[in-house]
């Protein structure tokens, strides 16, 4: 990727003002005003049932200065695939369509919908932001809840199954950009973000965003619990560009210097694992490092 701007080079508008409704460190924000800020106002929002609701609040008031469709769980791509058209009809084609969805709202609710837009490489940007449970209804369990995570729908055994590899999902359909992005990186977000922006067709965001409700950790540590997902390799931060994968920011970093941090820690201060025995840590430890060699294989090193 080129040089990261320096921050005072980033849009001084800000999109999302004071009094979101989103609980106390809640990650979602922190990159969501990225996101805005790298669209910029030319921008028109579909949002499903999720915490991007709540955050976007109750009208006649909202903390968004930005258009924006509130639409059922499952419709967040047809929404937008229908905003695309409308502007189109309208001959207003230099806006930018954004669907902002959960995981519940796109791993499981959603996936068919956007999977039909993105074959048809309808013009917008989805992201998925992946809190990994379903948040705003209390902590039910999704397929992109990890292994070992209690959640409300998992109250005493943790969940069993992994997470599901939405990524692989999304990329056999050949779109013309994919990528990963954290909300502890927002420098990393905004770049792609800037990036995703110029190109045309259906482009694809899988956002890490920690929660402090439904994962059990002090509200201060949401950007250190991002930060120990990456560092650990829980969560790879990368870009595939016409096919083309690529490392980028502290991915990259590790994958050259080989300093990967182990999952012990980043699992331990969090009270969702507090089930997880010995063993399972272990299992959970070997299955990001098979995840962690397989794309080090296929970035080239
Ligand atoms: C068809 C349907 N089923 C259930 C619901 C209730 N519901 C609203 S949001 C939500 C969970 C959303 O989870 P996710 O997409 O992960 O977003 P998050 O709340 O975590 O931000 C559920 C179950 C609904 N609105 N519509
Ligand atoms: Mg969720």
């Amino acid at each position: 990727m080129s040089v990261q701007p320096a921050i005072l080079e980033y849009p001084e508008a800000e999109r999302i003002l004071p009094g979101t409704r989103t609980c106390a460190g809640c990650g979602v924000p922190i990159a969501y005003r990225f996101i805005l800020k790298a669209l910029g106002p030319k921008t028109i929002i579909s949002v499903p049932a999720c915490c991007v609701t709540i955050l976007h609040g109750i009208y006649p008031k909202t903390p968004i200065s930005a258009n924006t469709v509130n639409t059922t769980f499952a419709s967040a791509a047809s929404t937008a695939t229908g905003l695309v058209a409308g502007l189109k009809a309208t001959g207003r084609d230099d806006w930018t369509v954004l669907a902002m969805a959960g995981d519940g709202g796109t791993f499981d609710m959603g996936i068919q919908s956007l999977s039909g837009a993105a074959e048809r490489a309808t013009d917008f940007i989805y992201v998925c932001y992946d809190n990994e449970a379903y948040m705003n209804t209390g902590v039910q369990r999704s397929s992109a809840t990890p292994q070992g995570a209690l959640t409300t729908t998992t109250p005493v055994i943790p969940k069993q199954q992994q997470k599901k590899d939405f990524m692989q999902i999304m990329e056999a359909h050949h779109m013309p950009y994919l990528a990963t992005a954290s909300s502890s990186y927002p420098a990393d977000v905004f770049e792609k973000f800037e990036k995703a922006k110029d190109i045309k067709g259906t482009r694809f965001f899988h956002l890490s965003a920690p929660c402090p409700t439904g994962w059990w950790y002090p509200t201060k540590d949401t950007v250190k619990i991002g930060r120990m997902m990456v560092e650990s390799c829980v969560f790879v931060l990368y870009e595939i560009e016409n096919g083309e994968f690529r490392l980028t920011g502290k991915s990259l970093n590790i994958a050259k210097t080989g300093k990967k941090k182990p999952v012990d820690e980043y699992i331990a201060l969090q009270g969702r694992f507090k089930k997880m025995t010995p063993d399972q840590i272990a299992a959970f430890q070997r299955n990001v490092d098979a995840q962690w060699e397989a794309i080090l294989k296929r970035a080239g090193f």
